[in-house]
């Protein structure tokens, strides 16, 4: 595969701009979600006046910010960040299913790439599992995967 041309995002954050926005909705575990992502886009380079942090009151509520924030032009990637767990809500799947689908939908609308990093869980330990625990910290995970998709996006336009 030497001879073909490969275009792919690096990790490195150069001058690129980024809006972690996350739900208040379950805070305890979304904060943790918030310090993982600062501090992956920190450890590749982003400097504080890249990152804005932008909070929607809920999961359901965060497509409509998205698009907003996409809409501004104001940024290069967004990281979503939410906690929708089941044994606290008997709507979970329109939670869940709105958020994710309505995320997808500005996304693909607008151009600009939104990681998902929206917790959807059975159980409060299952999402304590994915908020700096045990099975890592998926704030963090979804802030990698918005500068590699800017960065994939900025190659291919240019
Ligand atoms: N929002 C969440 O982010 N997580 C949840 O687990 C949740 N539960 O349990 O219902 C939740 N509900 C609120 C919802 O996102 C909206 O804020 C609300 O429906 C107002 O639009």
């Amino acid at each position: 595969m030497d001879n073909i041309k490969t275009i792919e995002g690096d990790l490195q954050c150069r001058e690129l701009r980024f809006a972690i926005l996350a739900a208040r909705f379950n805070d305890f575990i979304v904060e943790q979600l918030i310090r993982g992502a600062v501090d992956a886009l920190r450890r590749h380079g982003a400097g504080d006046k890249q990152i804005e942090i932008v909070r929607a009151p809920g999961a359901f509520d965060m497509p409509v910010v998205a698009r907003k924030l996409a809409q501004s032009r104001k940024y290069d990637a967004i990281v979503a960040l939410g906690a929708v767990i089941k044994g606290a809500t008997a709507h979970f799947d329109y939670v869940a299913g709105q958020c994710a689908s309505g995320l997808a939908r500005v996304s693909q609308d607008t151009g600009v790439p939104i990681a998902f990093g929206v917790l959807t869980t059975d159980t409060i330990e299952q999402a304590i599992e994915r908020a700096g625990t045990k099975a890592g910290n998926k704030g963090a995970d979804a802030a990698v995967t918005a500068i590699e998709l800017a960065n994939l996006l900025r190659r291919i336009e240019s």
